[in-house]
């Protein structure tokens, strides 16, 4: 008798001898090979969403700034969050499963496991970027979502914050922290109008060249814009490398991921000095700022530049509403934020910073733990977020002067400019041009709080990237066994010198991020870790 899973896996059947693994981003590699996976995410998407009594969770479909030829496919839990980790365990063997038969064994082996009810009902929402590949692995995870069982909605192309977005209204719409609308209208007029309240009349000094990556956020952003006229808001944007009509022009010589690799503008940038420009990635969940200065030299404003206007702003936000002594605010950071940006947390901003590992879930989760916690990647991953705590004291706080309900005013209207169920790169946007408006600041004040230490990163080719492990937020090795000693002691000889090198979760290499006081010496130290590692 034939079972709706078992054809739905035949359907799909996996190529030969691919083994899948979900990492930090999800599923990630060629589009061509990912039509089994996507089926049996679907399965997994409903498996989650009856373990969670029938919340909505989400599956978004993309490959953020890879390659045109790539796709990929990751779940978002209830929350927005991303997946918890012993399911991403899940994921993996369910996409490993060698045949349709075992495919239905392992769902209902999950199933027994789990105490997961398969008669409840489950609730997916799916939406995708605009890779060519996108609507053909869409219909291989509907094969899996009906297979299963599942209700499922959608919403066709979205970023993949929006999707966050979507999960996370449709679970808490009628309570008590009912997140938006969960429309991509509510989308907008959320943050358009949480912008508007948070400027509170200020007007951004000049105008924002945007590029998106010829991705998702460029239709998004076109579409987000109209909700923030600049005869309104003062905002000027221009919207460039916003073509997704060409799929194969995604991520190609533009983006986040170019302009922070090759620290450069897009070739096709033709903006001048003092002008502010930022870049969104693929899936518009990343951006980097940056601007050429009166010498036409490139600079960059990165994650951690980001993260530091962003906490200094709300240090000054809580400290002008009153509120200093009821909120403590703190900086989460990875290895690869340059040891500036550190020290000018700790030293300047008199905030605490916690690093963790590489990837947005340690980040995330770390900052779950402050009042507010201000959580950026160096490559323009995070957001900021708040705790219930700190929410309630915000919402319940009565200002005692006309100059303290101002600053609560803005500090509330940032609550709701802000993802909090991701790092969103409109979102993010958007609140530094907030942040800039009230400091009256241009990109070069904001440079000017603190000079980057030279640095330099490297991919480092080796036989088993596997065989590298790290502890200490990924700033130490523990094996190979007596390589982390001869870091140490290439590190001393170099002043201001600082590496670490770890294997990448989604490439076959091991990186080499080194620092020292010049680029010389930087380069240096990063040769010599290479050569240790290799
Ligand atoms: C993934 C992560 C990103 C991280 C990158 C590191 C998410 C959504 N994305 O893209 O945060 O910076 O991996 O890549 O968590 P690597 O391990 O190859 O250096
Ligand atoms: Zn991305």
């Amino acid at each position: 008798m034939s079972n709706p899973i078992v054809d739905a896996a035949q359907k799909h059947p996996p190529p030969e001898r691919h083994v899948y693994t979900y990492g930090t981003a999800g599923f990630r590699t060629k589009a061509d090979v990912l039509d089994s996976v996507l089926t049996r995410v679907g399965l997994v998407a409903a498996l989650r969403s009856r373990k969670l009594d029938g919340k909505w969770v989400g599956v978004m479909i993309t490959a953020s700034h890879n390659p045109p030829e790539d796709n990929g496919v990751k779940l978002v839990e209830p929350m927005g969050d991303m997946l918890e980790e012993s399911w991403e365990v899940i994921g993996t063997e369910m996409a490993n499963q060698p045949t349709p038969e075992a495919v239905l064994d392992y769902y209902h082996r999950i199933a027994k496991e789990q105490n997961i009810d398969l008669r409840k009902p489950a609730n997916v929402v799916v939406a995708r970027d605009t890779r060519a590949s996108g609507a053909r692995l869409l219909g291989c995870l509907i094969d899996g979502l009906k297979a299963s069982g599942a209700e499922y909605k959608d919403y066709g192309f979205l970023t993949t914050p929006q999707l966050h977005y979507m999960v996370r209204c449709r679970n808490t719409e009628g309570t008590r922290d009912a997140y938006g609308v969960p429309t991509e209208v509510g989308y907008y007029e959320k943050f358009s109008t949480a912008f508007k309240r948070a400027m509170n009349g200020r007007k951004p000094n000049g105008h924002l060249t945007v590029d998106c990556a010829n991705g998702v956020g460029g239709p998004k952003l076109n579409e987000l814009y109209k909700y923030l006229p600049s005869k309104e808001t003062g905002l000027e944007i221009f919207v460039t490398n916003d073509n997704v009509i060409k799929p194969e022009a995604l991520n190609v010589d533009c983006g986040a991921d170019y302009v922070k690799t090759n620290q450069r503008a897009p070739p096709s940038s033709k903006t001048g000095p003092g002008d502010r420009c930022c870049s969104l990635d693929g899936d518009a969940d990343r951006v980097v700022y940056y601007f050429k200065d009166e010498q036409n030299v490139f600079r960059l404003l990165d994650g951690d530049r980001i993260a530091t206007l962003v906490a200094s702003f709300f240090g000054d936000l809580v400290r002008t509403s009153g509120l200093a002594d009821q909120i403590k605010i703190g900086v989460v950071q990875t290895a690869y934020a340059n040891g500036a940006a550190t020290d000018y947390v700790e030293k300047t901003l008199t905030l605490p910073v916690t690093c963790t590992p590489t990837g947005v879930k340690y980040l995330h989760h770390a900052a779950q733990k402050l009042d507010i916690g201000v959580y950026f990647e160096a490559n323009g991953h995070g957001t900021a977020i708040f705790s219930h705590k700190t929410l309630e004291v915000i919402k319940n706080y009565e200002p005692k002067s006309p100059s303290e309900a101002e600053n609560l005013e803005t500090l509330r209207a940032c609550i709701d400019l802000i993802n909090q169920s991701v790092g969103d790169a409109l979102s993010d946007f958007l609140l530094v041009e907030t942040v800039l408006a009230h400091k009256r600041w241009g990109p070069q004040e904001w440079l000017n709080t603190y000079t980057d230490l030279p640095n330099r990163l490297l991919k480092v080719i080796v036989n088993d990237r596997n065989i590298f492990k790290t502890t200490d937020a990924e700033r130490k090795l523990t094996s190979p066994e007596g390589i982390q000693p001869q870091i140490d002691r290439e590190v001393q000889k170099f002043r201001q010198g600082r590496s670490f090198a770890r294997a990448s979760g989604t490439e076959d290499a091991v990186r080499v991020y080194a620092e020292a006081a010049t680029k010389a010496e930087a380069e240096d130290l990063a040769r010599k870790v290479s050569e240790i590692v290799k």
